[in-house]
């Protein structure tokens, strides 16, 4: 483990308090918010999905992990804008159906906002109707759906189905993104755009949109 494993450690044991003091002290250390977050935060979630999958640690304790990061994330948030507040365009978030993971996605959120996109995040199980519903209330640029669970992927070609029915597929983009995800499965389901990580999901956006 690199410069962060004190944090590294917190957030596997779930140590809310030691973890947010080392994310602070990261910080204090002039670490850059990329390096805490990928080297610190997002490796140790890395080793808690390891340890799950290999029965060492249980579904409350990968919980307990996540409430970390979760704590460790409000520390890095302010530094997340950009300084442009120029708005770059609606974008409207949230995990697919059956899937509760939402760290990723509030990533993504996070730093789209830093960015200067505004956010409307229906949290986390959202159905394709909900999406839709949505939709249709705030017509967003840009509709962007996070999977963590192979089994929950399906929900994001039922979403842009839902999308087409609706009769607003073409009014939106569709970003799609999430550990299982890929270049190849968005290409598939055509979505218009995929993003591995949430820093790229912002250029990708922008993309999208056509803004540099
Ligand atoms: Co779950 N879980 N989990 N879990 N969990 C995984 C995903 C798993 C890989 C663990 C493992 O077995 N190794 C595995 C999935 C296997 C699979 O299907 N491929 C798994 C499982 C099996 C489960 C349960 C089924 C366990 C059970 O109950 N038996 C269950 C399912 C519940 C449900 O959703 N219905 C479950 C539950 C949970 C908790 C609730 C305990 C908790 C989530 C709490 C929460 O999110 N509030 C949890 C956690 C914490 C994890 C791991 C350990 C960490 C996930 C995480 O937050 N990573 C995870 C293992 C792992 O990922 N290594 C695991 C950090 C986060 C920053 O990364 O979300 O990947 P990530 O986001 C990245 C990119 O993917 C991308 O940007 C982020 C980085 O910048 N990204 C996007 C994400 N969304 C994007 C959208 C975009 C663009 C990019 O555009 C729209």
């Amino acid at each position: 483990m690199s410069e962060f494993k004190a944090l590294t450690e917190s957030v596997i044991k779930g140590d809310i308090k030691a973890a947010v003091v080392e994310t602070q002290i990261a910080l204090d250390a002039g670490s850059s918010v990329r390096d805490i977050l990928d080297k610190g935060l997002i490796a140790a979630m890395d080793e808690v999905g390891e340890r799950f999958s290999k029965g060492l640690i249980f579904v409350p304790q990968m919980l307990r992990s996540a409430k970390t990061m979760q704590e460790c994330m409000k520390l890095l948030e302010p530094f997340f804008e950009e300084g442009d507040v120029t708005p770059k365009g609606k974008v409207l978030i949230g995990t697919v159906k059956g899937d509760l993971h939402d760290i990723g996605k509030n990533l993504v959120a996070m730093m789209m906002e830093g960015a200067g996109f505004t956010i409307a995040d229906l949290g986390v199980d959202v159905s394709p109707e909900r999406f839709v519903q949505k939709a249709q209330e705030i017509e967003p640029d840009i509709v962007a759906m996070s999977a963590l669970l192979s089994t929950t992927m399906p929900a994001m070609p039922q979403t842009i189905e839902a999308l087409r029915k609706a009769g607003i597929r073409d009014k939106v983009k569709v970003m799609i993104g999430g550990a299982p995800v890929t270049e190849k499965y968005a290409h598939e389901i055509k979505a218009d755009s995929y993003a591995s990580d949430a820093g790229s999901a912002v250029s990708k956006a922008k993309q999208l949109l056509g803004i540099s």
